[in-house]
């Protein structure tokens, strides 16, 4: 008889933080779906990192739904997969604390996106985003995540998590499953759409990024205006031409097209040409999602439903590593 095999666990999760852009998409939420199939999958809306930047509390309550109809609406299955919100369950911030305690200032010093926002919010480096990374390992190593889907800017931020299971572990004997980033190939980095050395962020200014549910017109006219070169050719050449490869990287994830085959289709028709192309292909990518969308927003009942589900099975998952947790560090045992 085969061996019974325990299908290997997803964690991955997303801020709810403005709109989500068409990098949130090709970097991690695609990915979730494909992963679906083979994996267990937890999949959660990072609210509690969302406070580590000042939030209107009405836009942050609507912007939690928003991931979540779009995370049901690129067709995640929340009978397969968790899906719910992270301050739902408490053992996120229980463990952060104690990772707290096993990180040190000068590691989470080296980390960029902190380096990054600290100065976009000069006005509030907090604590918390400071050790935003030690949620993050938190949020990983609580459900023994074997693999974690995200973009290629989060790589420094999983390399932490990896350390501190280490070094845990080696205090207390094998507590955490040590995770391995799964970062797509192609897809990994989208950029900004006006400075392609940049990755194209929902922080910055709109016509930057596309958003999951721009309308078509919105779309065309963004791409259009997209910073290329002056050379008017169409190669994949990330260093001397960013814009027109991060538009072909985008036309590729999304069609399957090689960037050779890239060139030999549109290699004639100018980049206006072209740029109708990437846009015609987003937009197509994007309509079922827009459509399943809306009528999963407006399904308030649904919502709480699926999020209530996930929470509790989430905390069940999240306990068991918690008690271990507790055993070893030396808590008393909780009878509550
Ligand atoms: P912000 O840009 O506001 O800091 P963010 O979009 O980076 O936010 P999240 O919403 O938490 O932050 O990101 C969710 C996922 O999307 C992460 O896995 C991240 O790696 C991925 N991601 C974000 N931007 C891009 C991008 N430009 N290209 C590829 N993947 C991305
Ligand atoms: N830090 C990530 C969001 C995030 C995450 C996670 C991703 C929080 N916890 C756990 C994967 C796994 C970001 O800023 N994109």
């Amino acid at each position: 008889m085969e061996p019974v095999q325990r299908k290997q666990r997803i964690f991955s999760g997303i801020q709810p933080t403005g709109v989500l852009t068409l990098g949130n998409y090709i970097g991690a939420l695609r990915n979730f779906k494909l992963l679906e199939e083979e994996y267990n999958c937890v999949y959660s809306i990072v609210d509690l990192h969302a406070i580590t930047v000042r939030q209107d509390p009405t836009a942050l309550r609507k912007a939690c739904f928003t991931v979540m109809s779009l995370y049901l609406a690129v067709g995640l299955d929340p009978d397969k997969s968790l899906i719910y919100f992270q301050s739902h369950v408490p053992q996120h911030a229980e463990l952060a604390w104690v990772l707290n305690c096993f990180t040190y200032m000068g590691e989470l010093s080296r980390m960029t996106q902190f380096k990054d926002k600290s100065q976009r919010h000069a006005d509030n480096i907090n604590a918390g985003l400071f050790t935003y990374p030690v949620l993050m390992a938190a949020d990983i190593l609580l459900y023994q995540t074997d693999l974690v889907p995200v973009g290629a800017d989060q790589k420094q931020h999983l390399e932490l998590a990896r350390d501190v299971a280490e070094r845990f572990n080696n205090l207390y004997g094998p507590v955490f499953v040590v995770p391995q980033p799964y970062i797509p190939k192609v897809g990994g980095r989208v950029m900004s759409l006006q400075d392609p050395a940049r990755k194209m962020s929902k922080s910055d200014p709109e016509d930057t990024y596309i958003a999951m549910l721009d309308a078509p017109d919105v779309i065309r006219k963004k791409l259009r205006r997209a910073v290329t070169d002056s050379e008017n050719c169409i190669r994949y050449d990330p260093e001397n031409k960013p814009g027109v490869s991060n538009l072909m990287n985008i036309l590729s994830t999304l069609t399957g097209m090689s960037y050779d085959q890239i060139t030999l289709e549109y290699g004639s028709k100018g980049y206006g040409g072209f740029k109708n192309a990437v846009a015609e292909a987003v937009i197509e990518e994007l309509k079922p999602i827009q459509a399943r969308f809306k009528e999963y927003f407006a399904d308030k009942a649904y919502l709480e439903q699926v999020m209530t589900a996930s929470a509790q099975r989430a905390q069940a998952i999240a306990g068991r590593t918690m008690s271990k947790v507790r055993r070893r560090v030396g808590l008393a045992p909780t009878r509550l």
